[in-house]
């Protein structure tokens, strides 16, 4: 069972080394799976390419790779759709995420029968630290998504996620954000057509250093929601509108 795990940089120079070094250290150590890192790198106007390249010579298991459209989401799918891995799964270069969530996260989709695997801050199991601004915003955001969809997924943002190549598939090519709306956009996809997921409690440390400009995307992330909730309506109204893909069952 091979698993990529892709970390999606931007403006990273300065933490993507220690991050790649910290990540190699706990995937050896854990055995279990036969991983690659993927740096999927965009728009960067420093020297993160030099540095993901430079740990590309360094480790075997580590690749770099230049995507040329800017945006979180389009550089997690392109490397996604670019890897022969069994389970594709992605992190955030600041390990928020505490890594002893990785495991279970694959064994999930792996093993488990699930489809998807998504980190959640927001169960009642989940511990994390953040400031209430950031904190209030989390839960307001998800507030939002549920008005809009009746979904079940408890956080749609944490960038911990893993998901089998096969559903990836069948969804990724529905997805159209590029951005930080990605991952809302594959989970109500996801549970939309009855695919399987499983929310996962994380433990969560905050990294004060954001590349999130939080006016212009909530505000992307609003027109995204108006945008899924269109194009799920004209799905499941027109005959032939739907689609090709088939959806599994929820059970
Ligand atoms: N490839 C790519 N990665 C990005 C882009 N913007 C942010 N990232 C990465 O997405 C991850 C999460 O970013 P971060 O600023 O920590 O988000 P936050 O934790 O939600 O504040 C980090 O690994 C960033 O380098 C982008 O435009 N392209
Ligand atoms: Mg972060």
């Amino acid at each position: 069972m091979k698993v990529v795990v892709v970390i999606p940089v931007y403006n990273e120079e300065a933490r993507l080394s220690r991050c790649v070094l910290r990540l190699q250290e706990f995937l050896k150590r854990q055995g279990r799976f036969e991983c690659e890192v993927v740096i999927a790198n965009n728009g960067s106007t420093d020297q993160t390419q030099a540095v993901a390249e430079q740990l590309s010579r360094e480790y075997r298991d580590v690749r770099a790779l230049w995507i040329p459209d800017k945006g979180r989401g389009g550089a997690v799918k392109q490397a996604w759709l670019a890897s022969a891995a069994d389970i594709l799964s992605y992190m955030d270069v600041d390990l928020a995420t505490d890594l002893a969530a990785f495991p279970a996260l694959v064994e999930a989709v792996a093993e488990r029968g699930f489809d998807l695997a998504v980190g959640s801050r927001l169960l009642p199991a989940s511990r994390t630290r953040r400031g209430w601004r950031r904190e209030l915003i989390s839960r307001c955001y998800i507030r939002l998504v549920k008005v809009f969809f009746p979904v079940r997924f408890s956080d749609a943002q944490c960038g911990f996620k893993a998901i089998t190549r096969q559903v990836a598939g069948e969804l990724l090519p529905l997805v159209e954000d590029s951005g930080w709306f990605f991952d809302t956009e594959l989970l109500v996809l996801a549970e939309h057509f009855g695919y399987r997921i499983c929310d996962m409690p994380v433990v969560w440390t905050d990294n004060p250093d954001s590349r999130v400009r939080i006016a212009s995307t909530a505000w992307a992330d609003f027109k995204g929601l108006l945008r899924v909730r269109r194009n799920l309506k004209r799905v499941r109204s027109g005959p032939g509108a739907r689609p090709a893909m088939v959806g599994r069952k929820v059970t």
